[in-house]
């Protein structure tokens, strides 16, 4: 039993010099392993809230890209490390600036849901824990299969993360959507 309780104390201080190390805000909360992102979720951090792509830094046009053929069937692979309720939706844009994926942030109320342009896929995200509570730690990764639209050329696949649990309701009952999203981008080629 002694030893037990040395253990259980142990893992408790290396839990917390691990949150001291990793502060959350620091970090997005959804990791895009495959294919390869414009920015890694774990090192790009805080800029994964800058819309449409999530890598404000990064020359999307001269940025190395993933051939693949158009119109096939992809498995994305996409890790959630902090859980946040909500969901997961996939985009794309042929507009290397994605003017056409920028997030919408207000709807009329919370009964409309939030529209995604150029929508290829959306899933309830995850829960990698047995009992889900925002902000707990949990690294899952799981697959997500998406079909690519049947064009050509550069495309830039948009990986969204939607947390509906910071939605801002107004006092006129529009709901401000400015904290709900992470986002990360992933270039493909698509050849016939
Ligand atoms: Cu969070």
């Amino acid at each position: 039993m002694h030893f037990i309780k040395k253990f259980k104390f142990n893992s408790q201080i290396i839990a917390f010099l691990a949150l001291i190390a990793l502060p959350t805000s620091a970090l997005a909360h959804i990791d895009l392993l495959s294919p390869k992102p414009l920015l890694g979720g774990v090192e790009g951090g805080n800029a994964l809230k800058a819309s449409p792509f999530g890598a404000p830094e990064v020359d999307v046009a001269g940025a190395e890209a993933t051939v693949v053929k158009s119109g096939s069937v992809i498995e994305l692979e996409i890790s959630v490390f902090i859980y946040h309720p909500g969901d997961i939706v996939v985009l794309y844009t042929t507009d290397l600036s994605g003017a056409d994926v920028e997030p919408v942030y207000e709807v009329a109320s919370i009964d409309v849901e939030v529209p995604h342009n150029n929508l290829l896929a959306k899933i309830t995200t995850p829960c990698p824990l047995v009992e889900c509570k925002s902000g707990r730690a949990g690294a899952s990764v799981f697959k997500l299969s998406v079909q690519l639209p049947e064009i050509t050329g550069d495309v830039i696949l948009v990986v969204r993360q939607v947390m509906t649990d910071k939605l801002d309701i107004e006092d006129d009952g529009t709901v401000g959507l400015g904290r709900v999203y992470y986002h990360q981008a992933a270039k493909l080629h698509l050849v016939p």
